[in-house]
């Protein structure tokens, strides 16, 4: 029965293809504070969705934006930074053709997936009727029917499926938005939409298109886990917390300050908790691990209980899991999700980050711990402050990371985000940027090259009022830089800080620490007839970018200073040195080291890594 009333159908069906009822029912779904859980949706087209998503798109593109980029994979790139930035509360949607687009956004889907971050893959597929068989790009499995170059995202999303009747969209979208909006299972998700299908009609209840609500439920934790707990931190004498992102998605930032200022608790910042406690904060002693700060790793390596709130415990984190050295220490994990919470034998408490500390806290009573080593937090500030420091004017030679980072800090604001994803930078940034609350933003779950560009245009469009500086090295600008044409043509203002080592500095370094020769990572070790001259002012400039190169770490500053004015990106190139790295703090990386042959240098490495091995401690 057709009912309607003004002219759209109401209490009956309406008659639409199936991609035009996803768009009209995605332009509906909002969250608590009015606005569309998918923002927009970031396309390019080709005959596996030109004609059905395409069509769509363009019907509904007053409700529900779509924006045109350059590449599958760093438009998904965008739409992670938008939705970390607006910590899971909104995202985007991506769209591509079958085949090549498809698998483009697969590197995309598994950075999501471990980020714990969500995003909508709508991807083309083969025809559901099989007529045209094989169709372009169709890849064809020989034993199963079923396959397609889609699959290859199963590992690597949240949720799964494949839209084969028009009226799939029904239970498909609806169960799309439950994983994007869960904090337990949040992380991408990948519709693969048959390209015939797209465009078949069918009667779709009107009821589906009523705006439906998404709200960020918070999990209690479970008294018993709670009680066990506290038991395990009043038995403590030196605990230390370990912050992850989950402390910023549940927005249990200025719980855990105050939690650990009153009880004299160490905060240590993972990559993604990194600025959920301002740097200033006197519990804050700086990261643990592989890029940890020299009293961030003493505190973990005297603790004797080790919290660890909304932390996957990554191996950065726990240096390859012989940082946190007491004998004594025993660990424990808050965690949305049972998976993190009961990670390495860890006494786990199952809930959302706000609640449970809270909980914990109320039952605590008056518990509070020695005073942390406050002389180990200054002076660690104090080699921040050498490593950081601007080069004497007459130094004859080319610059640090650790002296870009200082020139940044010297100019930042409390508006300032720093954010990074691959290269020397991340650790360097994480041991060395002093970052005001907020002011961080950094993708070292999948450490994807190529994420910085895109990413910083995610979160300029997630934070209009911030100042985003995206450092990238010349090795992640080479392998994806073209969304800076896209943030040029929607004026997204950001600042990249380029700097230029001539090579893959960081893994040179690491390279020789695992006892290899320097070899095919810097051009001058690479199998090249010429070394390169790449001439990044001109490449960023032929894109429309504000493109310059620092004459050295003065320049630098002004420079990011004066990007503040623009519309548009700011390219700002600098050539580094690439023999320093982070220049303070750091703890072991266990990165296997071949255990036969020679010279001796690999030798020697293969015994400190023996040696270093024999400390890990992989279970509470
Ligand atoms: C897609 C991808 N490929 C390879 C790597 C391994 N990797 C990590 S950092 C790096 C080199 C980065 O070089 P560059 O951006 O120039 O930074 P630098 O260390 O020189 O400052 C490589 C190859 C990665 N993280 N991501
Ligand atoms: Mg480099």
């Amino acid at each position: 029965m057709k009912d309607t009333k003004g002219g759209e159908p109401m209490g009956g069906t309406v008659r639409l293809t199936a991609a035009q009822a996803m768009m009209r029912w995605l332009s509906v779904q909002v969250t608590e504070e009015g606005t569309r859980f998918i923002e927009g949706v970031w396309a390019i087209f080709g005959h596996g969705n030109v004609a059905g998503v395409g069509e769509a798109l363009h019907r509904y593109s007053e409700v529900l934006p779509t924006w045109r980029g350059q590449n599958e994979q760093t438009m998904a790139h965008a739409a992670i930074a938008y939705a970390k930035t607006k910590r899971r509360r909104r995202a985007h949607a991506v769209t591509s053709s079958i085949g090549p687009g498809s698998t483009n956004m697969v590197t995309a889907a598994a950075l999501a997936h471990v980020n714990r971050l969500p995003v909508l893959f709508i991807c083309g597929d083969v025809f559901a009727n099989r007529r045209p068989d094989p169709v372009l790009q169709q890849i064809e499995d020989f034993d199963e029917g079923t396959v397609s170059a889609n699959d290859c995202f199963r590992p690597v999303t949240r949720y799964f499926d494949r839209i084969t009747r028009p009226e799939h969209v029904l239970t498909a979208l609806p169960r799309a938005l439950r994983t994007m909006t869960d904090p337990v299972d949040c992380g991408p998700v990948c519709l693969a939409f048959c390209q015939d299908v797209q465009a078949e009609a069918f009667d779709y209840p009107a009821a589906f298109f009523e705006p439906r609500v998404w709200r960020i439920r918070r999990p209690e934790p479970d008294p018993v886990e709670v009680a066990a707990v506290v038991d395990a931190i009043k038995a403590a004498k030196a605990p230390v917390i370990v912050s992850g992102g989950g402390v910023l998605y549940s927005g249990a930032e200025e719980l855990l300050a105050d939690f650990a200022a009153r009880r004299n608790i160490p905060i240590l910042e993972t990559q993604a908790g990194k600025g959920a406690t301002s740097f200033e904060h006197p519990m804050n002693f700086g990261s643990p691990g592989v890029t940890g700060s020299d009293c961030g790793n003493a505190a973990c390596e005297a603790a004797d209980l080790v919290i660890g709130v909304g932390t996957r415990f990554q191996d950065f984190t726990t240096g390859s899991w012989t940082v946190f050295a007491n004998p004594e220490r025993r660990l424990v994990s808050i965690n949305v999700h049972g998976y993190d919470a009961l990670k390495h034998g860890a006494l786990g408490v199952v809930g959302d980050a706000k609640v449970t500390l809270e909980k914990i806290d109320a039952a605590l009573g008056q518990t509070r711990f020695a005073a942390a080593d406050a002389r180990a937090r200054s002076d660690w500030h104090a080699a921040v402050a050498k490593v950081t420091a601007a080069p004497a004017k007459d130094a004859n030679k080319l610059p640090s990371d650790a002296q870009v980072i200082g020139a940044l800090q010297r100019v930042a604001t409390e508006h300032t985000v720093a954010m990074c994803a691959a290269g020397t930078m991340p650790g360097a940034l994480q041991v060395l940027w002093q970052a005001a609350k907020g002011g961080y933003h950094m993708e070292y779950g999948y450490s994807c090259m190529g994420y910085e560009i895109a990413g910083a245009m995610g979160i300029k469009l997630a934070a209009p009022d911030r100042e985003v500086i995206c450092f990238v090295g010349d090795g992640s600008y080479m392998m994806a830089n073209s969304e800076l044409a896209t943030a040029v043509m929607r004026r997204v203002p950001f600042t990249i800080v380029l700097t230029d080592n001539r090579g893959y500095g960081c893994i040179n370094r690491l390279q020789q620490e695992c006892g290899g020769a320097e070899f095919n990572n810097m051009y001058k070790d690479a199998n090249v007839e010429v070394q390169p001259e790449i001439d990044f002012v001109a490449h960023a400039a032929s894109m429309g970018a504000h493109a310059e190169k620092a004459a050295g770490i003065a320049d630098l500053e002004a420079k990011i200073v004066a990007a503040r004015g623009r519309d548009i990106p700011s390219v700002i190139v600098i050539d580094t040195e690439a023999v320093s790295g982070t220049g303070a703090g750091g703890h072991w990386w266990d990165v296997a080291v071949p255990q036969v042959g020679g010279p001796e240098r690999l030798i020697k490495a293969r015994e400190r890594y023996d040696a270093n091995a024999a400390l890990q401690r992989v279970f509470n």
